[in-house]
């Protein structure tokens, strides 16, 4: 008799995608697993005149074990198009219609494992977190970056002037924030020109830098503007995976004509993570997006920042994108949100050197101006790197002393 629950069985890793679900029910987890299994794969709400016994042992969904509210359950390889689908296609068999199920209630998807066959299909980063190291030639250090603040308003000029600024005050990287794109009061070419510019005088000063110029934007365009701002002299280009769709990542990550690292923001992301009963959790995103080729990713900030997190489950997302995974180049982990100077020690014994650190409000809200703000996120960094708490360092770096009056320490 055809059959979900194959409870203890060992299944061929190279054959399966593997998931964890966490699952709040009424229903007994056996059934409610069952029915996870069924909906995913080849059942529905009611047994089927048309499926035989044959269907559900290729290509039913296998429930291998249940612990508590977890499930683990193994998808065959054989019900995701492998050449066609990509992550799309995935994503309708591991999370799809689970979300809206009535009879289960509430679950996540908590984690996913992916067989050989399917990392092949994908390249991954082109630059990863060595990439940007070599660019910046910054072998060890933590980046250390900001995100033009007000997130929108500024005009290219001034936007370049800030950059300039937080360059000047020795920072590695500045963006765009997630809003800014192409709107009328800072248009993209013009904003693309002059930060180049900024850069290149950055350069001629002996301090090397990149900007992440937004180019989130609809499907069939993103490459075309990525292109476009690269031939503008964009030296990075960031892209907001949850609404312009990893896909997009991808097309940015694998078309020959782009030559620039990809810097991915996740806006949009709490709709899903943020409740550990209901959605998906970033790892399986973070995983995601390490197959789909981006260079940086943000990873929350480790239970010190503005935005809710869990510090174990940024962890594991900074370890995603660390750890070995399918011969991928590893992914730079991006600390930021509400991030400021006298939580970077805390953050940093969190984190491990290896992230880049970035402030918005925690530089541009410096009582003296971004460049100051700059240099005290780098002086509480070196401090961090060299193992000093960040308030002695502070009594012989005035910059950092003046962080640390208005915001204090964590
Ligand atoms: C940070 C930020 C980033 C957040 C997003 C913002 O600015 O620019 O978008 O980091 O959160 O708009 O909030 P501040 P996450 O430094 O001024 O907070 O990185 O968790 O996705
Ligand atoms: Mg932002």
């Amino acid at each position: 008799m055809a059959t979900y629950m194959h409870l203890g069985e060992q299944v061929d890793p190279d054959a399966y995608v593997i998931c964890e679900y966490r699952v709040t029910t009424e229903l007994p987890m056996e059934k409610a697993a069952a029915a996870i299994a069924a909906e995913q794969s080849t059942g529905t709400w009611t047994d089927l005149t048309t499926t035989t016994e044959r269907i559900v042992d290729d290509y039913g969904a296998k429930v291998l074990s249940i612990e508590g509210d977890r499930t683990v359950i193994a998808f065959p390889v054989e019900d995701f198009s492998i050449e066609v689908g990509g992550v799309p296609q995935i994503l309708s068999v591991i999370a799809g219609n689970l979300f809206g199920l009535e009879s289960i209630g509430k679950l996540r998807l908590e984690d996913v494992t992916f067989p050989k066959c399917i990392l092949e299909m994908y390249k991954g980063p082109r630059f990863g977190a060595k990439g940007l190291r070599e660019i910046l030639d910054r072998p060890e250090k933590p980046l250390v970056g900001t995100i033009v603040k007000p997130k929108i308003g500024l005009p290219p000029k001034e936007t370049a002037e800030y950059v300039y600024e937080a360059g000047a005050g020795g920072l590695t990287n500045s963006k765009d924030d997630e809003t800014l794109t192409d709107q009328r009061f800072c248009p993209i070419e013009d904003r693309t020109i002059a930060v180049a510019e900024a850069l290149d005088r950055l350069a001629s000063e002996g301090h090397r830098m990149v900007h992440a110029i937004n180019v989130s934007t609809n499907g069939d365009k993103i490459v075309e503007l990525a292109e476009k701002v690269q031939s503008w002299g964009a030296k990075q280009i960031m892209v907001d995976v949850i609404t312009c769709g990893f896909a997009a990542v991808q097309a940015l990550a694998e078309d020959p004509s782009i030559k620039v690292p990809i810097h991915v923001h996740r806006t949009m992301h709490g709709a899903l993570t943020r409740d550990p009963l209901h959605g998906i959790s970033m790892l399986p995103i973070t995983k995601l997006v390490r197959m789909c080729g981006g260079d940086a990713l943000h990873i929350g900030t480790l239970g010190v920042g503005k935005m809710s997190g869990d510090p174990k489950a940024d962890l594991a997302n900074l370890n995603a994108c660390l750890d070995p995974m399918g011969g991928f180049k590893e992914v730079m982990p991006v600390c930021s949100g509400g991030v400021y100077p006298g939580m970077i020690g805390a953050m940093v014994e969190r984190s491990g050197r290896n992230v880049q650190i970035q402030a918005g409000g925690g530089v541009a809200g410096h009582p003296g101006g971004v460049r100051k703000g700059a240099m005290a996120m780098c002086q509480a960094v070196d401090a961090a790197f060299e193992g000093i708490p960040v308030a002695k360092y502070a009594e012989t770096h005035p910059e950092l002393r003046i962080a640390l009056d208005k915001w204090g320490m964590r």
